[in-house]
């Protein structure tokens, strides 16, 4: 699993469960300081892995505000009628801190819903019981590499893993979910996700809908095999039937290699870990906390009587005003708030949220295959519905000035006028960057980065016509604006509904387009991950590593 392996000491370090190898220093190190309460994030440490080294500028140890155990293992859950199915879930206590940091998701198979405050210093440790290597990343947040999940810390079964950390980001809707080396894509499938938000002072002053109508819907799609089991792209645990989401099992490929390739599109949809999910409401307004935690399918989503959908976050918080859009666009990774009143309501009444029809943004042999399945890429469906069961009098309004997300200015980039390129490539039948596919240490000379500054990067999709398909780009590590969008491909109805406002973590790049954004690489020196978040893509190579050096 590690790809380097070196200073095996006498000094009794601790072997490797997977590897049976010592591990590094550097990493045993990394896990010591995890462990013992040095405040390796509060105290803005700089981890500069790539020289081996840790340099902790001013450890603070003082106890953390919140302590979770947070456990992944397998487990049984009533998803169908019949035959219970066997999925991957987390589980998580609060140890120490705010009972209402942890928020069970009633049914389902998600992990529960985390909130954490602005500026908390929290413990995670987690316990991996599972029959695989696993880590966990906070996609969104900015931590320190040691903290944020990179797969190199990955550890095996039965083996703790102490995550120290301070919050540093805005109010908004994250998520946390594994990040292991060629396996998140099933670990995910299985059910290892679940959503965490953070709320700061600025957004307690809107009086946004809290409690109970601050509703997380975590949106995926899921096929089923024999016995009510969960079926991936190839067989391994409960995965039993080879390629059905993309290919019906037949086809000129073996269907687990073409999912592979395209990315897995699952037969129906399930919010919140439940099929045909309906949330009750009562006449009021609600906040809707969207994310696409789907492996690789995209929505395009709009309300099914035609209201405009009033967005008011994306990834990375708060927007600087509602925005109004017929429909929205939400790939792998991304996440949307909406803010939805149902006070002109009656009781009885429903609403659907719907993904619209798109056409395949793919064209040739590709755009061919991602129209087969039950259900395929652009058809139309309901994802939820909402159901008015209680009438409620609420005062809620929406503020017409929501928040002031950090400026990034294009005039403090150091390379405004020659964007650091990122090609996305298929070589040899695999996915990559720049023609490169992952490496677990390993970082090119044209991927360091420059601790403190801003960069302009951009991701071209100059695909072929054959091989073109959507890749949706994740940044660990910084929160970075869209600065422009430019298309020399079709145009698909995906297009028009994307929303590249706000501070973002995940941008949507689609066949033909080249997307550059504005990214700010601060606080912390280290090695971190950029990739596909179309989840078989970045398993399949489509990541690599980028180093952030002081
Ligand atoms: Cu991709």
């Amino acid at each position: 699993m590690y790809t380097k392996i070196s200073s095996c000491g006498t000094d009794g370090r601790m072997e490797s469960a997977m590897t049976h190898e010592c591990v590094t220093g550097r990493r045993e190190f990394l896990r010591y300081a995890a462990g013992s309460a040095a405040w390796l994030a509060a105290s803005g440490a700089l981890l500069d892995s790539f020289a081996g080294e840790v340099r902790a500028a001013s450890l603070k140890s003082s106890e953390p505000d919140l302590i979770l155990a947070l456990t992944a293992s397998r487990s049984e859950t009533q998803l169908l009628s019949g035959e219970p199915t066997g999925v991957w879930r987390f589980s998580a206590r609060v140890l120490k801190g705010d009972g209402a940091s942890v928020q069970r998701s009633p049914g389902g198979y998600l992990g529960p819903t985390l909130r954490l405050k602005k500026g908390q210093r929290v413990r995670v440790e987690f316990n991996n019981q599972l029959a695989d290597p696993a880590i966990v990343h906070w996609h969104g947040l900015h931590l320190p590499e040691a903290m944020d999940g990179h797969p190199r810390y990955a550890v095996g079964p039965g083996k703790p893993y102490v995550y120290e950390f301070e919050v540093i980001n805005r109010a908004g809707s994250y998520w946390y979910h594994p990040h292991t080396h060629g396996i998140t894509g099933r670990q995910i499938y299985m059910g290892l996700a679940g959503m965490l938000l953070v709320s700061d002072e600025e957004e307690q002053d809107l009086r946004l809908p809290q409690g109970e109508s601050d509703l997380p819907i975590v949106l995926q799609d899921r096929t089923f095999g024999r016995d009510n089991q969960l079926a991936y792209i190839s067989g391994e645990g409960n995965v039993d039937r080879a390629g059905s989401g993309m290919m019906g099992g037949g086809g000129m490929m073996g269907g687990g290699m073409m999912s592979g390739m395209m990315g897995f599109l699952g037969d129906e949809i399930f919010v919140n870990g439940r099929r045909n999910t309906v949330f009750p409401v009562a006449s009021r307004a609600y906040r809707l906390r969207l994310l696409n935690a789907s492996n690789s399918r995209i929505y395009r989503l709009a309300w099914g009587d035609g209201t405009p959908l009033t967005i008011i976050a994306t990834d990375g918080g708060l927007l600087e005003r509602p925005e109004r859009r017929a429909a929205v666009t939400l790939a792998p990774g991304e996440r949307i708030d909406l803010f939805a009143d149902f006070s002109n309501k009656s009781v009885g009444a429903t609403l659907a949220m719907r993904s619209l029809a798109f056409e395949n943004p793919m064209g040739g042999m590709m755009g061919g295959m991602m129209q087969q399945g039950k259900l395929p890429s652009g058809a139309a469906f309901d994802v939820f519905r909402i159901r008015v069961d209680r009438r409620e009098r609420s005062s809620t309004r929406l503020p017409e000035r929501l928040a002031a997300p950090p400026r990034l200015n294009e005039e403090e980039t150091v390379n405004f006028g020659s964007p650091r390129l990122f090609r996305l490539t298929m070589g040899m039948m695999r996915w990559g960057i720049n023609g490169r596919t992952f490496d677990m240490d390993g970082v090119a000379d044209d991927e360091i980065v420059k601790l403190g500054t801003t960069e302009v990067w951009e991701f071209a999709n100059d695909a072929s016509a054959m091989m073109a398909m959507p890749h949706s780009m994740h940044l660990h590590g910084a929160q970075f604006r869209v600065l422009d969008r430019t298309s020399s491909g079709r145009q698909t109805g995906l297009r028009e509904s994307i929303v590249d406002a706000g501070l973002k973590d995940t941008v949507l790049v689609l066949p033909g387009e080249r997307v550059k954004i504005l990214a700010p690489f601060s606080r912390y020196a280290g090695l971190f991950p950029y990739h596909c978040h179309m989840l078989e893509h970045g398993d399949a190579g489509m990541m690599r590593n980028y180093s952030v050096r002081a």
